[in-house]
């Protein structure tokens, strides 16, 4: 039986960060006491360092540019996927002539699984990763800067607000994800 969080999932689609400051930011702007807000409204996404990202040493320099984006890593996991897993994740490839392909080489090996967090997130983190196909991928994105073959992709990042819904659903407990606010959301959000 697939083992499915979808309470964790529903609960991914739009969150608000209940959780208290970290602190408070002493920076000022003009007139602008700049401290940790907990009522920006966030959204998260599902993000999976493949393993041949892992196994080149990329996961830090990956994990660096979504830091440097300006969004919030709230939970994090590193393991090998098991067959159903990966079936489940991959669900609207299972007919497609690379799907055996594509199967096994996610489960060749630890992948870095992810949810991150921020204002269209989702969207965000697509045009990080870059095109499927690294080599029409973008230079400057992860795939364009790492990849070569379409099979050999570095990266996964959920493709809809409902996608990123249904896989941290997948793949993570209601409770896995840290609800926190970033010190540094004051300044990073305009509103
Ligand atoms: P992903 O789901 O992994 O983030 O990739 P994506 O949305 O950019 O692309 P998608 O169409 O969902 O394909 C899933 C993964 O399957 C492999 N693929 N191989 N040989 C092929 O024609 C082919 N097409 C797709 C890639 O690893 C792709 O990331
Ligand atoms: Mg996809």
């Amino acid at each position: 039986m697939v083992q499915s969080f979808t309470s964790a999932a529903q609960s991914a689609r739009t969150i608000t960060n209940s959780a208290g400051s970290r602190g408070e930011f002493h920076g000022q702007l003009p007139g602008k006491r700049l401290q940790a807000r907990s009522e920006i409204p966030l959204d998260r996404t599902f993000v999976m360092i493949k393993p041949d990202g892992v196994q080149r040493g990329l996961v830090g320099e990956i994990v660096s540019r979504f830091e440097a984006k300006g969004l919030k890593l709230v939970a994090a996991r590193f393991e090998k996927l098991t067959e159903v897993r990966v079936t489940e994740q991959y669900q609207e490839h299972l007919a497609k002539p690379f799907f055996p392909s594509l199967k096994n080489y996610i489960m060749s090996g630890p992948c870095f699984l992810m949810v991150w967090e921020g204002r269209n997130v989702v969207a965000i983190a697509r045009t990080l990763i870059g095109a499927t196909n690294p080599q029409e991928a973008a230079p400057g994105t992860i795939r364009g800067d790492f990849g070569i073959d379409i099979g050999r992709n570095v990266i996964h990042g959920s493709d809809s607000p409902q996608s990123a819904s249904r896989e941290i659903g997948i793949h993570f407990q209601q409770n896995e994800p840290v609800t926190y606010a970033l010190i540094d959301e004051s300044i990073i959000y305009e509103y």
